[in-house]
């Protein structure tokens, strides 16, 4: 009776008191508080009715209890108007069958038995004020969901973890004009017209899925089709949708999809599942793209490409994403999380695949490259501030702040350790080993890592702390040669420093991947790989012939940064010499920084800025060696302002961003006659356009050359800026010459800017106009800030496009950091109103804005004065979400 339904009430509100009290701090979610969910939903039947006022989602749920007990039943749900709710056909009320908050439902009590019970769940959305771009929402008119990693809560009431998967039936019903293409998970079933100029689709997902992987697309959309071959023979479908103007740029990301699909069966002996695999194209999308099975959704900027909009680097993204999320359907899908704490699990790992196929497609030494950038520019700031965490985070309050450098960058650095300690053969026992035990099933970091280890009759428990420690160890080296004995001895030892939370840190298990080199960069010791698992380790080698060049860390063989101090020469020799294509670009950067960072402190001491004749003379034979162009290129950049940044105390924009300018201006000059020649010998009017290596190396190259020449902004230049742009065929070219004219007010740069944005917004082309928006955004002058705000104003602006805001604000205070740091604090006021405005329609957004104050507290007294003051205000709004939230407490602790 409603006694005991009133009893049980208290009951359950008495226990998730009592629960939250142990398991959460301040809302905080908790990696140890976890536990297995009370009941599974076994099968799910959606039915989703959408009309220009709402979508009604009819939900059939089969539940079942994992506990002969029984007790209240939890569903997650946020932004949802119930319109029904029953149990086995009998309707519940509320108060006595459940009761409802501001985030979820509780049936109170289900039948205690083991038997499955059905539930069934009417709700409405408006997907056309979803803002926050998480759930059922509208793009361009479309409709779309994005459902990782808490957004299927938001479409209907839900046990919204991963660890619980389920079968899934699907129907939609919608206008037949406005939506032509209708689409979910798995293999379509059926399909017909309705009266009033509607129609329906149904759709079967054979394969148990955790809900962030469900999708459902209904709009106007043209797709390109093609046909892939199965290693058994199974014949597989593929779509790539967009909006009709862009189906001209759809072929790219097809090709790329093929070669994942082989690339994934040769490498590691994994077939596609299903007869059809589509890719839909979006405009308004939070991150890359989604890896919903077998209905991948993409933001447009992760998936289109042609010639004349898509940069190489695009190209290059493109096809790392589309394979990224083509991965993921056996490691996330197949085999995915028990929780969110163990993300990097699943992108850790695709990641690493995604890198790999890429090098396989490219070239590895130029992949190995890039990666490393983004980890040295990127994931290191963030392992040194205040968002450190371990690529298995501990605790959250919005799971959305930890799709992080970290979890998949740092996480596939971890990846490929275990390859780098296993060997191709070892790593791949391993994975298979991981996909037969654990397919279909939810599962954690550490059956990873069991897989590894058992397959290969390893211990691995020492490397569990890469789990668990945050932070960027330091390797330090020293090394001793001994002329009577012949031997090399070398001292290794690691240290790890305090993060938030974690004052001391435990040896990690590091594998530092050598070689000796003999003067003329022959072998002395072949390659070899040496596990640093202690504090300090000492490695002997004998039979050394002479005084060997050590080449250490080969590859990056771990994410660490390197103590090991060389003389200028040794480093000049490497840089011209080491057989690891890597090592040789890192010799170059690790020059470049130190004659970059003492012009840093001349400048700071009001000295005359000249570069060393030694550095003009490397770089002088970095541009006259025989090497590929791409590493050319690469080598002869300077290492970049956050690079150079780590090495401060405190920051100081305005000197780097000084001098930085200096050293490019002054390269250009000294070594004007080289750069014109190499300029000259890489132009190739008649080209065909091509995206081989070869040719983007050669655009690489051609435009690093430019960038140096136009360093000046000397009529000159200008000129041949303008020139270049004229000539180009690429967006590649178009975009070079843009960014080099940029720093300088000129007639040219007019002309430059103008057509650039007329002739993207005569054919329609966002995402070049999202870089005409990002070329301003990120240039210095000292009206930078006014220039922003004007860009807003602009007839192309769009406060509720990510992409757009992202291109204009992000750019601006990420990449413009002499503005953005200005001591006026107008940057900061900026941005800070910025990340409060936006946050009120997409916290998402809103939150990865706010990062950029996060390491306030390595600038000077005034600068952390000013930008802590927008950190509290952030923090201290009423209104604020908990995603932002999140990222502003933390900052300030
Ligand atoms: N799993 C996706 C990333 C992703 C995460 C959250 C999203 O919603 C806001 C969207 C995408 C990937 O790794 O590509
Ligand atoms: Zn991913």
């Amino acid at each position: 009776g409603i006694a005991a339904a009133a009893a049980a009430v208290a009951a359950y509100w008495a226990y998730r008191k009592l629960r939250s009290k142990k398991a959460a701090s301040d809302g905080k979610v908790l990696r140890s508080a976890y536990a297995p969910p009370p009941y599974t939903i076994e099968h799910v039947d959606l039915d989703f009715i959408l009309t220009e006022a709402e979508a009604v989602v009819y939900s059939t749920l089969r539940v079942k209890s994992n506990h002969a007990a029984g007790g209240p039943l939890y569903l997650d749900g946020e932004d949802l108007e119930l319109r029904s709710i029953s149990l086995d056909g009998v309707p519940l009320q509320e108060g006595t069958g459940y009761t409802r908050g501001e985030e979820g439902l509780t049936v109170l009590s289900p039948p205690a038995k083991p038997l499955p019970f059905e539930l069934k769940i009417v709700v409405a959305t408006k997907p056309q004020d979803n803002t926050q771009l998480s759930g059922l929402y509208k793009t361009s008119g479309n409709y779309c969901t994005q459902c990782e990693a808490v957004g299927f809560r938001r479409i209907t009431y839900f046990l919204d973890r991963p660890d619980v998967m389920s079968t899934y039936k699907v129907r939609v019903e919608a206008d037949k004009k406005l939506y032509p293409i209708l689409l979910s998970n798995g293999n379509e079933v059926g399909r017909g017209d309705l009266p009033a100029g509607r129609h329906w689709a149904a759709f079967e997902d054979p394969f148990k899925k955790p809900c962030y992987l469900f999708a459902l697309v209904a709009a106007k959309l043209e797709g390109i089709e093609s046909e892939f071959t199965t290693c058994s023979g199974r014949k597989v479908r593929l779509y790539i949708w967009s909006e009709s103007e862009n189906k001209d740029q759809l072929d790219w990301a097809m090709q790329s999809l093929k070669d994942s699909m082989a690339w994934d069966e040769r490498k590691y002996g994994r077939e596609y599942d299903l007869d059809v695999f589509h890719i839909v194209a979006v405009n308004d999308f939070n991150m890359g793209a989604m890896e919903n099975k077998g209905l991948n959704v993409f933001n447009t900027a992760c998936v289109l490409a042609k010639q004349s909009t898509a940069t190489d680097d695009d190209y290059e993204r493109v096809q790392g994403v589309v394979a990224h999320e083509y991965f993921h359907n056996w490691t996330g899908n197949r085999v995915t999380c028990r929780d969110w704490f163990q993300l990097t699990l699943k992108e850790g790992l695709t990641v690493y695949r995604d890198q790999t196929f890429s090098a396989d497609m490219t070239s590895p030494a130029v992949q190995r490259i890039e990666n490393v950038r983004v980890m040295r520019s990127h994931q290191f700031v963030e392992d040194s501030g205040p968002m450190a965490h371990p690529i298995r985070p501990e605790s959250y309050l919005a799971i959305d702040n930890f799709y992080t450098l970290t979890v998949y960058e740092k996480g596939a650095e971890v990846i490929r350790m275990y390859h780098t300690l296993l060997g191709e053969e070892g790593f791949r026992k391993g994975t298979d080993l991981y996909f037969d035990r654990h397919d279909g099933c939810a599962v954690t970091c550490d059956d990873f890592r069991a897989a590894m280890a058992d397959a290969n009759g390893r211990d691995l428990t020492q490397f569990e702390r890469w789990y668990t420690q945050a932070g960027t160890p330091t390797v330090k080296a020293a090394g001793a040669y001994d002329g009577a004995t012949k031997t090399y001895t070398l001292t290794l030892s690691q240290s790890t420093p305090p993060t938030p939370g974690q004052p001391t840190k435990l040896p990690l298990h590091i594998p530092v991947r050598i070689k000796l080199l003999d003067r003329k960069g022959g072998a002395l010791l072949p390659e070899r790989i040496l596990e640093l698992t202690e504090a300090s380790q000492t490695f002997v080698f004998n039979s050394i012939a002479s005084e060997p060049v050590l080449s250490l860390l080969r590859g990056f063989s771990a994410p660490v940064k390197l103590d090991f101090p060389l003389s200028d020469e040794t480093l000049a020799f490497l840089a011209a010499h080491d057989d690891d294509p890597f090592n040789r670009w890192d010799a170059s950067q690790q020059l470049g920084k130190r004659v970059l960072l003492a012009l840093v402190a001349d400048r700071q001491s009001r000295q005359q800025l000249e570069l060393p004749d030694a550095f003009v003379a490397t770089f002088k034979a970095t541009l006259a060696a025989s090497l590929d162009a791409s590493l050319k290129a690469y080598s002869l950049a300077l290492p970049d302002y956050s690079v150079l940044a780590q090495d401060m105390s405190p920051i100081d924009p305005d000197a780097l961003i000084a001098v930085l300018r200096f050293a490019r201006r002054s390269l250009g000059q000294r070594m004007r006659k080289e750069l014109l020649a190499m300029y000259e010998s890489l132009t190739s009017p008649n080209e065909k356009f091509s995206v081989a290596p070869s040719e983007v190396g050669r655009r690489r190259l051609r435009n690093v050359c430019l960038d140096f020449l136009a360093a000046g902004g000397d009529e000159q230049s200008l000129q041949m800026c303008r020139k270049h742009f004229h000539a180009a065929t690429t967006m590649t070219d178009r975009l070079a010459a843009f960014k080099a004219l940029a720093p300088f007010p000129s007639e040219a740069l007019d002309e430059v800017q103008s057509i650039f944005y007329e002739r993207a917004k005569a054919n329609n082309e966002a995402l070049v106009i999202n870089k005409w928006f990002a070329v301003q955004a990120s240039t210095y002058s000292t009206d930078a800030l006014e220039k922003v705000k004007a860009l807003t104003k602009h007839e192309a602006f769009d406060g509720t496009n990510p992409n757009r805001v992202r291109s204009v604000i992000n750019t601006f205070a990420a990449l413009n950091p002499a503005a953005f740091h200005d001591l006026s604090g107008s940057g900061y006021e900026y941005i800070g109103t910025q990340v409060l405005d936006l946050d009120k329609r997409n916290p998402q957004v809103a939150s990865r804005l706010c990062n950029n104050f996060r390491d306030w507290k390595k600038y000077n007294q005034k600068r952390q004065a000013l930008m802590k003051a927008q950190l509290v205000r952030i923090r201290d709004c009423k209104t604020v979400s908990k995603d932002v939230f999140e990222i502003a407490s933390r900052s300030l602790e």
